[in-house]
C-alpha cells in the first residue's frame, strides 16, 4: 500500500468516525425539517459479500439521501438483512453451520463492507428479519390477519421441490422449475395456510394509479394479478351442470365442442358412475397429465392432446344444441372452473384443438379467414342470432343479461393471482404462531409468549415426507391450548421469506420499540416512503406482497397509508468486466472491498455511479476507476489555486451557476453519470484560472460531496469551516446568470485566422475593432488598409505587404 491511498483510507476513516459522532445519518424527528424517507431493497446475508453491484443501488440511493439531507430534510435511510427463509439456510447447510451462527458471521463481513463504502445508512435503525424481537412482530401481524379472517388452512396442490424438500408456491417457480435450484417440480396436495391476498386484488390494481412506478412496473403488476371480466356459463351435462369461465361469450354460437382439465372433479365422478364410456384412455391420459408443469400445459407451441369422453355430451343452453366433451392438458384445473366453452374459429387454441380432433368450426365474427388460423380480430357478429350485428361489447353485455335472465350464465370476474400459499418446511422460517387444540381448533399464540423461536435443532435438515423439520422437535411440538389450557399441539410449519420483507421498512422508522412493531405518530410522520428502489426480479411479488401486507394492517388502522412507496425506481444490473452478469460464482466479481481497499470509498463510489444511466445495465471498468481516481485528484489539487481575493469574473459565475443547475436537475432525476461528467467539465474549466475565486471551488465541494463525501469533507475542513458538508445547505443557483452575456470573436489577419477573444454581447464596433486589434499586433506587420468586421463573429484586418 503506497503512502497516497495509506492518506486517503485514513482520511475516509476520520469522516467515518466524525459522522457517527455527531449522530449525523440519524433522523431528528424534531418536527423542524420535512421528512424524506429513502429506502433500498436490504440484502439476504450470502456467503460472497458484496461486490460492486451490490454496492450500485447502495450508492446511487447515498447521494439522494446526501442530496436531501444538504437540501434541508430530515432524512431516514436506514438498512438491514433479510436473514430469514431459505437462501440463509441454504447458505448454512452448505457451510457446515447453524443458520443462526452463519447469518450472525455473515453480518458482520456485510457491515464492515457498507461502513468502508462511506454509506451514510442510519445506524440506529439496522434490523434483521432473523432477530427474534423481529420475529415477534411479524408474527403478531400475522395474528392480525388470522384474527381478522385473512388466513384459512385448506388443501391445496402445491409444488414440491424434491431437491430443497419444501413447497414452493406458483410465484417460486421460474419456467415451471424451483428458482432456487432449478430442479423439476411435483405436484402434492397438502394441507397449508393461505392468505387471502385475492381479496385484494381489486385495490392492488387500481391503487396503481396513485403511486408513481414506472409504466413498466406497472404492467407487470397488473399481467401477474391476472384479472379478466368475464361470464360463467353453465352447460348441462345429463344430470350435471358443468360451469364454464369465457371472456368472450358473445361467441357462445361458435362453441361446437367443450374441454374439461382431466382432473376435474366430474371426470372423477363419471368415470365412478360408469358413463364414461372409454375409461382406460381417460385414465391413461390423466396420469400423462399429472406429471407435467402448468407451464409446460399452457405452451401455445405445443400440439395439442386430448382424450373424447364417450358417452358424455354436453349441452349449449343458448341454443340447446349438443356438443362433444373432451379432456385436454391445455385447461388448467386451478383456472376459472377447470373447464371451457371452446370457440375454434376464434381462439388459437381451440381451432388447433378441433383441426387435430376434426371438430366442426363455426365462424361467429365477420370479416376473417378460418381456412388456416383462428381469426382472433373483432367483427360484426353472424351465425349468431340475436347477437347478429352486434360488436364485441354489446354483444357480450346483451349474452349475459340474456343468459341472467334465463339462470344459466352470470357476470363474473377472474384473477390469475392465487391466495398466497403461506406454510413453508423450513428449518430457518418464522415458525407460523398458532396452536392446535382437539377441542378448541387453531388458536393464536397469546401476544405475551411472542415471538415463537424454532428450538435449537443439530440437524435442521428438512426430510423427504413433506414434514417440517420442526415436526421432529416433539417436546416443543408439545403445549397447552390457549384458550381451554388442554393439550395442544404447535404448528410446524415456517413462514416463506417473504413474510419479513414485507415490513421490514415500517419497523425501520421505530426499530426497538418493545410494545408495538412501531410508533403511530412516527408511522405518520415517516410513511409512505418516498422513493424506494430495488431490483427489477422484485417487481411482481417482493412489491406485491408488499403492497398488500401494508394494506391488510391499513384496514386493521395499523399504518396510517393505504400505499407504502409513493415512488419505485430500479437500478440497472452490474456485468463483469466479461460482459456477464456480476456474481461471485461465474469468477467475475469485484468485491467492494478489493476497490475500497485500492482507490478509496471516494473513488469507488463516484465510478460506481458514472460507468451508465442509473436504469441501465452496465459493466465494470477498471479504466474508468482509474479515470475518477484522476478527476478526484484534479479536484484535490485545485485546492492549491484558491485564493480568497480572486473576483469572480463573468464566465466562472456563469459556469458555476450552471452547475448548480446541472447538478440539482440530474440529481432529482437519477442522471449520476451526467451529474458527474458536468463536474469534470467544471474542474477543467477551472484549471484555466491560476486564481480560482473561494466560491468557485466551494460550489465544487458541494455539488461532489454526495458522490464523494470523505475527499470533501477534509478539503473543506481545510478551507478553515468548522461546520460539516452533511448539513451544509445545498447551493441554490441564479437562473439569470445561466444566460451568456460574452461572444467569441475570430480575430484574423489577411484573412488567416490569428487569435479569439472573448468579448461582451453589447460591446460597440470601435472597442471591438481596438481590443481584437491588441490581440494581433504581432501579426499587424504593415499598415491596415481595410479592417472587417462580421457581426458576432469575427474581426479581419487587410494589411499591406
Ligand atoms: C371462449 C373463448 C373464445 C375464450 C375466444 C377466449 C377466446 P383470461 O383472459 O386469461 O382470463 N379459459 C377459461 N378457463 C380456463 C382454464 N381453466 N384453462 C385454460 N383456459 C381457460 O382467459 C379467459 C379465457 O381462457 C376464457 O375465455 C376461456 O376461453 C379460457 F374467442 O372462452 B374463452
Ligand atoms: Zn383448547
Amino acid at each position: 500500500m503506497n503512502d497516497i491511498i495509506k492518506k486517503i483510507l485514513s482520511r475516509e476513516e476520520k469522516w467515518q468516525k466524525k459522522w457517527n459522532d455527531a449522530k449525523s445519518f440519524t433522523p431528528t424527528n424534531d418536527g423542524k425539517k420535512p421528512k424524506y424517507y429513502d429506502l433500498v431493497e436490504f440484502p439476504f446475508p450470502s456467503g460472497s459479500g458484496l461486490h460492486v453491484g451490490h454496492m450500485l443501488p447502495y450508492t446511487g440511493m447515498d447521494v439522494i439521501a446526501r442530496y436531501k439531507r444538504m437540501s434541508g430534510y430530515d432524512v431516514l435511510y436506514p438498512f438491514g438483512y433479510d436473514s430469514m427463509g431459505i437462501a440463509a439456510e441454504h447458505y448454512a447447510v452448505k457451510a457446515g453451520k447453524h443458520p443462526s451462527d452463519s447469518v450472525r458471521e455473515l453480518i458482520q463481513i456485510f457491515e464492515k463492507q457498507i461502513k468502508c463504502m462511506g454509506l451514510s445508512f442510519d445506524p440506529d435503525a439496522k434490523i434483521a428479519t432473523s432477530d427474534p424481537e423481529y420475529i415477534k412482530w411479524t408474527q403478531w401481524q400475522f395474528i392480525q390477519f388470522f384474527k381478522a379472517g385473512l388466513v384459512y388452512r385448506d388443501a391445496l396442490p402445491m409444488n414440491w421441490c424434491p431437491n430443497c424438500k419444501t413447497n414452493l408456491t406458483n410465484e417460486e417457480l421460474e419456467d415451471g422449475r424451483c428458482e432456487r435450484c432449478g430442479g423439476p417440480v411435483e405436484k402434492k396436495m397438502k394441507e397449508q395456510w393461505n392468505i387471502r391476498i385475492t381479496k385484494y386484488a381489486d385495490r392492488l390494481i387500481d391503487d396503481l394509479s396513485t403511486v408513481d412506478y414506472p409504466e413498466r412496473v406497472k404492467t407487470e403488476q397488473i399481467n401477474w394479478i391476472g384479472k379478466s371480466i368475464g361470464a360463467d356459463v353453465d352447460f348441462r351435462v345429463g344430470d350435471d351442470i358443468m360451469t364454464v369461465f369465457t371472456t368472450r361469450v358473445d361467441t357462445i354460437f361458435g362453441v361446437t365442442f367443450c374441454v374439461i382439465a382431466p382432473e376435474h372433479e366430474l371426470v372423477k365422478k363419471w368415470l365412478e358412475n360408469g358413463k364414461i364410456k372409454n375409461p382406460d384412455a381417460v385414465i391413461e391420459y390423466q396420469k400423462m397429465a399429472a406429471a407435467k408443469s402448468e407451464i409446460e400445459r399452457t405452451n401455445m407451441t405445443r400440439e395439442k392432446s386430448g382424450v373424447k369422453l364417450d358417452g358424455i355430451m354436453v349441452e349449449n343452453p343458448y341454443n340447446n344444441t349438443e356438443i362433444p366433451l373432451y379432456i385436454s392438458d391445455y385447461v388448467l384445473a386451478n383456472y376459472g372452473y377447470g373447464a371451457i366453452m371452446a370457440v375454434p374459429a376464434h381462439d388459437e387454441r381451440d381451432y388447433e384443438f378441433a383441426k387435430k380432433f376434426d371438430i366442426e368450426i363455426i365462424p361467429v365474427l365477420d370479416g376473417g379467414d378460418i381456412s388456416a388460423a383462428a381469426f382472433t380480430d373483432e367483427g360484426p357478429h353472424i351465425n349468431s342470432k340475436f347477437l347478429d350485428g352486434m360488436g364485441k361489447n354489446e354483444a357480450i353485455n346483451f349474452a349475459i343479461e340474456y343468459g341472467e335472465k334465463h339462470g344459466f350464465a352470470r357476470k363474473t370476474t377472474k384473477y390469475r393471482l392465487k391466495d398466497w400459499g403461506f406454510s413453508r418446511q423450513m428449518y430457518w422460517g418464522e415458525p407460523i404462531p398458532l396452536i392446535y387444540c382437539e377441542h378448541c381448533g387453531w388458536q393464536p399464540v397469546p401476544d405475551n409468549e411472542l415471538p415463537v423461536m424454532q428450538p435449537h435443532m443439530d440437524d435442521f435438515r428438512p426430510t423427504d415426507d413433506g414434514e417440517s423439520p420442526l415436526a421432529r422437535a416433539t417436546d416443543w411440538v408439545k403445549t397447552k391450548c390457549p384458550k381451554c389450557g388442554g393439550d395442544g399441539r404447535r404448528e410446524t410449519d415456517t413462514m416463506p421469506g417473504w413474510a419479513g420483507s414485507s415490513w421490514y421498512f415500517l419497523r425501520y422508522v421505530d426499530p426497538h420499540n418493545d410494545n408495538e412493531f412501531a410508533d403511530q405518530k412516527l408511522l405518520k410522520r415517516w410513511l409512505p416512503v418516498d422513493i424506494y428502489n430495488g431490483g427489477n426480479e422484485h417487481n411482481t411479488r417482493h412489491l406485491l406482497y408488499a403492497r398488500f401486507w401494508h394494506k391488510a394492517l391499513f384496514d386493521l388502522g395499523l399504518v396510517p397509508t393505504s400505499e407504502p412507496f409513493s415512488k419505485r425506481t430500479s437500478s440497472g444490473l452490474m456485468m463483469g468486466e466479461d460482459g456477464q452478469k456480476m456474481s461471485k460464482s461465474k469468477g467475475n466479481a469485484v468485491s467492494s472491498s478489493t476497490v475500497t481497499d485500492r482507490t478509496g470509498a471516494d473513488a469507488a463510489r463516484t465510478t460506481i455511479l458514472f460507468l451508465g444511466p442509473w436504469e441501465l445495465n452496465m459493466i465494470w471498468s477498471e479504466e474508468t476507476l482509474s479515470g475518477v481516481s484522476r478527476f478526484l485528484k484534479r479536484v484535490e489539487g485545485l485546492f492549491d489555486r484558491v485564493t480568497i481575493d480572486a473576483k469572480m469574473d463573468n464566465e466562472q459565475n456563469r459556469m458555476m451557476n450552471q452547475l448548480v443547475s446541472d447538478m440539482t436537475d440530474r440529481i432529482d432525476s437519477m442522471k449520476f453519470n451526467t451529474a458527474i461528467a458536468a463536474m469534470m467539465e467544471y474542474s477543467n474549466f477551472l484549471y484555466k484560472y491560476d486564481a480560482v475565486p473561494t466560491e468557485c471551488y466551494e460550489t465544487l465541494l458541494k455539488c461532489l460531496n454526495p458522490f464523494a463525501p470523505h475527499m470533501c469533507e477534509e478539503l473543506w475542513e481545510k478551507l478553515g469551516h468548522s461546520d460539516m458538508l452533511v448539513f451544509t445547505p445545498w447551493p441554490t443557483f441564479d437562473p439569470a446568470a445561466l444566460v451568456s452575456n460574452t461572444m467569441t470573436i475570430v480575430v484574423s489577419v489577411n484573412g488567416k485566422r490569428r487569435a479569439e477573444i472573448s468579448v461582451d454581447t453589447k460591446i460597440g464596433r470601435q472597442e471591438l475593432i481596438s481590443n481584437a486589434r491588441e490581440m494581433v499586433e504581432k501579426y499587424l506587420t504593415g499598415d491596415i488598409t481595410n479592417t472587417i468586421v462580421v457581426p458576432n463573429k469575427m474581426v479581419n484586418f487587410v494589411i499591406k505587404g
